[in-house]
């Protein structure tokens, strides 16, 4: 006969693990009844023995308290649709420890369980109340201090708290790169809005430190403290063993981390304030002292489920979760308030359900306040735009004695200069931007002594030297944290990505992250960045998809993202300096797509006619955004383009006039990002025909985006057709024109018009 298993006791089998963990915490303090020491004095050790002070200590308590009780409140509040999130911080109180071993200037970037760390950084100004700030959050009310009430996020402008998303590691090359900012900005003279010996805190769980993102911050920390360059980031490993319902294997932490080196591994204690204090203190002073990668194994545990939507006790053995709810670290601190006689067992009792109450009274408060109830409030913090100041920052031509010394002298200004193509204005444009812009920093693979692949960036490392322009190592990823980190310590970055597929590599730091920031800091944070990328095809010498990669879909939809493509030289100088003042003026992060097929192109109709060879516009002129170029006045025809596809529209226009007597209208676009869709429009409706030459790819190309502008400003009626890129990868040689739109095309197409 099958033996029966041991009844459960009732109170275990309640599916609410957090009214056990709750009532646990009660019975476990009614129930003590341990040796009780003499009473510390505040500034005396908690415990015979411990770093961490009586008064500390009865601080680190009370945020631990604050941090579980905004859990609690957010699982019980959520169900009457109160409260918005809950994926808590329980198990994880000790990073407290954290938050109080730093400074609030600290630039910290956080892991979703960071309430401890929060509640305890709150100390560190006046007047800030860590309860009703988390429970605006939580509430998603419009007066949420962090995000406007756009997300739960851990964020605050005055404590330095960058909001993060909820993409787990995402944050870590940016958090390293604003470590290594930290230090750059002293060698360039850049003024910090942080003290020069700040550290960077960046969090996040034992599972995500297996993530490609995570290692990728890893290695370059690594990279540049084992060329003996200063990275003072502490990363904070939280180690509950978990990851959602996949165990992290046991030791695996330890074993992959503290033999790293160049990464010096640090151990601490997050389920012992009295034991993890020193260590955690360890940790912290050799990142602000010796200005190395730190990594700091916190451990922890996972009370009550990833979320209040998991229900443990569904995938997990009811013993396996009493064991886990055993190590809470809130136990652990109660039993040291009781042992060092600092508190009674009624003095804890009361102030646990004091916090409750402030929790829930906040969050009944912050259900009252106001919700984001209109579009125009949703978005108002994603791109903004102040056009006036654009345009008048781009234009600004102040900066005359730094032009002379970059140029070589009056004679040596680029506008002096024989018209050139498009590589060379680049080039020059780059130059009158460092110049403008001390805090600007030009930076990637091979940009620095080999200028470029292309030559684009040729000269610049001279002049600038390595601490403005310099390469990195070769990780996209890192390359766009790089820009994150320097823009939020204020600088400009201008990072290059050296192909456009080699962007789609690391897409993710400027789609969830870089673009976010505005929005889910309600705009209280901005990270500008101005990237360059080697794009698009119909290159000659260097064939095959990846030098040729044409499709720019993923870049269309980031919200916020502006994107630009220049066709010629002139107009190429003059949309970076636009480009460069929507970062300064209004915190945009910027593509700038640059046809390699035409960086070198001096010709437009015949061989030697230097067509389309251009002068260097004076630095006090710019292209506002959203403007295009429109050649000729005809009415037969006009096309709409971009790029690649301005000459070759031009020259098919040529003889379209020649062979029917067409008078072609070609408008190239320039802004791709966010579409000019009113003068799209406009531009047609005089026009008897349309066509649209689109490089790019089929689908979810600009051409879609032209075509729906049309259709929706009503010109949906006129003859109309696309010439555009199939949807197909590039392939090499002369079998690439297969797959991209020819002048050819662009003849039969109009003709298909007529
Ligand atoms: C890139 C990415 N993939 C998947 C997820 C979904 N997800 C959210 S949390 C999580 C587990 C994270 O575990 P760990 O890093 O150990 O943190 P913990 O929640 O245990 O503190 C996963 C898979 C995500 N947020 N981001
Ligand atoms: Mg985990």
């Amino acid at each position: 006969m099958a033996s029966i298993p041991p009844p459960i006791p009732a109170r275990m089998k309640g599916l609410n693990r957090a009214e056990i963990c709750d009532r646990n915490f009660t019975e476990f303090v009614r129930g003590w009844d341990g040796e009780v020491l003499p009473k510390p004095a505040p500034h005396e050790a908690v415990l015979p023995g411990s770093a961490l002070s009586a008064a500390a200590f009865l601080e680190l308590f009370e945020s631990q308290l604050i941090s579980r009780h905004l859990d609690l409140m957010a699982r019980v509040l959520r169900v009457q649709n109160k409260v918005f999130y809950t994926i808590g911080s329980s198990g994880h109180e000790g990073n407290a420890m954290v938050a109080r071993l730093t400074r609030h200037t600290d630039p910290a970037f956080l892991h979703y369980r960071s309430g401890g760390f929060m509640a305890e950084r709150f100390r560190k100004l006046p007047g800030m109340d860590p309860i009703m700030d988390s429970a605006l959050s939580f509430a998603a009310s419009k007066d949420d201090p962090a995000s406007g009430g756009r997300h739960k996020v851990w964020g605050s402008k005055p404590l330095w708290v960058l909001p993060q998303t909820s993409t787990i590691a995402s944050h870590l090359p940016k958090a390293l790169g604003t470590a290594i900012a930290i230090e750059q900005a002293q060698r360039i003279g850049h003024a910090l809005p942080v003290p020069g010996d700040s550290i960077v805190i960046c969090s996040f769980g034992d599972a995500s430190s297996n993530h490609a993102t995570a290692q990728t911050a890893f290695n370059a920390a690594a990279w540049t403290a084992y060329q003996k360059l200063p990275a003072p980031v502490l990363f904070v490993c939280e180690d509950n063993g978990i990851g959602i319902s996949v165990k992290t294997p046991g030791g695996w932490i330890a074993q992959n981390f503290s033999g790293r080196r160049d990464l010096d591994y640090f151990h601490a204690d997050g389920l012992d304030l009295a034991a993890g204090y020193a260590q955690v203190a360890a940790a912290v002073e050799h990142c602000r002292r010796t200005r190395r990668p730190t990594f700091l194994h916190l451990r922890t545990t996972r009370i009550m489920g990833h979320a209040g939507t998991d229900f443990e006790i569904e995938w997990r053995s009811i013993e396996e979760l009493v064991a886990v709810e055993a190590t809470d670290p809130l136990l652990r601190s109660a039993e040291i308030a009781l042992a060092s006689g600092l508190m009674t067992r009624d003095e804890v009792l009361a102030q646990y359900e004091a916090i409750r109450g402030k929790c829930f009274a906040a969050a009944e408060e912050a259900d009252r306040r106001p919700k984001l109830t209109t579009l125009a409030e949703v978005v108002a913090p994603l791109a903004p735009y102040t056009p006036d100041a654009v345009n008048v920052e781009a234009v600004r031509a102040d900066y005359a004695e730094a032009r002379l010394r970059v140029f070589g002298g009056e004679d040596r200004l680029p506008e002096k200069q024989p018209p050139r193509h498009l590589a060379i204005q680049i080039n020059q444009a780059l130059h009158d931007l460092m110049a403008k812009y001390p805090e600007s920093l030009l930076f990637g693979e091979d940009v620095a002594q080999k200028g470029g692949v292309y030559t684009v960036t040729k000269g610049l490392y001279k002049t600038f030297r390595g601490n403005r322009v310099f390469n990195t190592l070769l990780d996209e990823t890192m390359i766009l944290g790089l820009a994150q980190g320097y823009a939020n310590m204020g600088m400009l970055p201008i990072p290059e990505i050296q192909y456009l597929a080699y962007f789609h590599n690391a897409c993710d730091q400027i789609r969830g992250e870089a673009c976010s920031l505005q929005f889910f800091s309600n705009d209280q944070y901005r990270n500008p960045i101005l990237m360059r990328v080697a794009s698009l095809g119909y290159q000659k010498g260097f064939g095959g998809h990846f030098h040729n990669d044409n499709s720019i879909a993923a870049l269309r939809d980031i919200p916020g993202l502006v994107v630009a493509c220049p066709s010629r030289g002139d107009d190429a100088a003059m949309m970076l300096r636009t480009l460069a003042a929507l970062a300064k003026v209004d915190g945009r992060v910027c593509a700038f797509l640059e046809p390699i097929a035409l960086y070198m192109t001096k010709d437009l109709y015949e061989p030697g006619d230097g067509g389309w060879l251009t002068g260097y516009p004076e630095p006090d002129r710019a292209i506002p955004l959203g403007e295009g170029k429109v050649y000729g006045e005809g009415e037969d025809l006009v096309v709409f383009t971009f790029g690649n596809g301005v000459p070759m529209s031009l020259r098919a226009a040529r003889q379209l006039e020649a062979e029917r007597g067409w008078k072609v209208r070609v408008v190239d676009l320039r802004w791709l990002v966010p579409l000019n869709e009113a003068f799209i429009v406009e531009q047609a409706k005089t026009a008897r025909r349309i066509l649209v030459v689109d490089e790019g790819r089929r689908s979810a190309g600009v051409g879609e985006g032209i075509v729906t502008a049309l259709v929706e400003g009503g010109l949906g009626g006129k003859p109309l057709r696309r010439v555009v890129g199939a949807d197909t990868y590039t392939p090499l040689a002369g079998a690439a024109l297969l797959v991209l739109p020819s002048e050819a095309d662009i003849v039969v197409a109009a003709a298909a018009l007529a």
